[in-house]
């Protein structure tokens, strides 16, 4: 994972689909919430600037990142949305909750994507520090938030796609 070489906020702009029929959940953790404030500006301003309409961007929050699955599934199970941005963060601390929480949540969204329903895209900030964490949601190396808004939208696409096959 060399994102020290990647800003997250670079992609090629044309790539990405119109999304001005598509909705979003977002669900974004508290925990954090400096840090996970502005990956869901940075998510909800993507998404917008390639057309998706702000009444089709429904965003709940949730207490914590292990919370993230409960609510991107709640999001699947509406049948309201066409893809579920989830945003946390967790930063390590001195015991070892933090692979807990990360493995936790990150095999939880997995299994709702194996699932196949809505596409759950996976915006959850794991850093060992609050300095990589800044980094970024809007820092040095961008943000993840723009990065999961494009993801969100191309899989909304690719959905699509197969379902028209
Ligand atoms: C308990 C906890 C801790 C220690 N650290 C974080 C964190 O860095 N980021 C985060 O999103 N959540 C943290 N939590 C809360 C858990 O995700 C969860 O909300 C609680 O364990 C209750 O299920």
């Amino acid at each position: 994972m060399a994102s020290a070489l990647h800003n997250l906020s670079d992609y090629d702009f044309a790539s990405v689909p119109n999304a001005a029929d598509m909705k979003f959940g977002i669900v974004v953790s508290e925990w954090n919430s400096k840090i996970t404030g502005a990956l869901l500006q940075g998510a909800f301003d993507t998404l917008t600037r390639h057309g998706a309409k702000e009444e089709n961007i429904f965003v709940k929050t949730v207490p914590g990142s292990f919370e993230l699955v409960f609510g991107s599934s709640a999001f699947v199970k509406s049948a309201k949305v066409d893809a579920v941005i989830a945003i946390g963060c967790v930063i390590k601390g001195d015991t070892p909750h933090f692979d807990y929480i990360c493995q936790g949540t990150t095999q939880g969204l997995a299994e709702l994507n194996v699932k196949g329903e809505v596409p759950v895209i996976y915006g959850l900030l794991t850093c060992n520090t609050m300095e990589q964490a800044e980094e970024r949601c809007g820092g040095m190396l961008g943000n993840k938030g723009d990065e999961c808004a494009v993801t969100a939208i191309k899989m909304v696409d690719y959905k699509r796609s197969v379902s028209a096959l």
